[in-house]
């Protein structure tokens, strides 16, 4: 399946994305194609919507202390929900779908969900440090949520300034 990433400012990205009720060749090819997608784009975190599909499917892949992402460490997260929250911790984060952005961004420091796996089969999950970051930055685009959503009005103000002058750049050149 061919995919490409929406930026901001896309309103597709505002979307609320629906639940997965069929876990068919459908949801498996879209599951495999945005794998590849995220790789080599270098990220480590995307949700369906960021590829125009709005229902609630994540891939995550988080670099291992060496700095690899081997595909066997891929978490195929669908239809999450977040059963306990702990903590805060404040990271700078960045998205495949603001490039070129990174801002501090404050969460919960671990969270535990429940989702289901690409074959429809519960799992729970407990995480800290980045993949609990992760987590949270993929579900917050499930309800049409982008990181920068969450700045201060004035750190806003100034993203968007910053973020017309890259585009128009990026136009130009
Ligand atoms: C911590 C913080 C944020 C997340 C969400 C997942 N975010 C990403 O995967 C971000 C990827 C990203 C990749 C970039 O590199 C390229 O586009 C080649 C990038 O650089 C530029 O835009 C130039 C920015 C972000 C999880 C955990
Ligand atoms: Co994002």
């Amino acid at each position: 399946m061919k995919l490409n990433i929406v930026e901001y400012p896309d309103k597709r990205l505002k979307t609320i994305s629906k639940e997965v009720k069929l876990f068919d060749d459908k949801l498996h090819d879209l599951l495999d194609s945005m794998y590849p997608l995220m790789i080599n784009t270098n990220g480590i975190g995307l949700a369906a919507i960021q590829v125009s599909h709005a229902v609630r499917v994540l891939v995550l892949n988080i670099p291992d202390d060496d700095g690899e992402q081997p595909a066997e460490n891929i978490l195929e997260i669908i239809n999450p929900v977040i059963t306990h929250k702990n903590g805060e911790t404040l990271y700078q984060e960045g998205c495949l779908s603001v490039p070129k952005f990174y801002e501090d961004i404050k969460r919960y420091e671990t969270v535990s969900i429940n989702y289901q796996d690409r074959n429809g089969n519960t799992k729970t999950l407990e995480a800290d440090g980045l993949l609990a970051i992760a987590i949270q930055h993929e579900m917050d685009h499930l309800e049409g949520i982008l990181f920068i959503d969450k700045l201060s009005y004035s750190r806003r103000k100034k993203f968007e300034k910053e973020y017309k002058r890259m585009l128009k750049e990026r136009k130009e050149s």
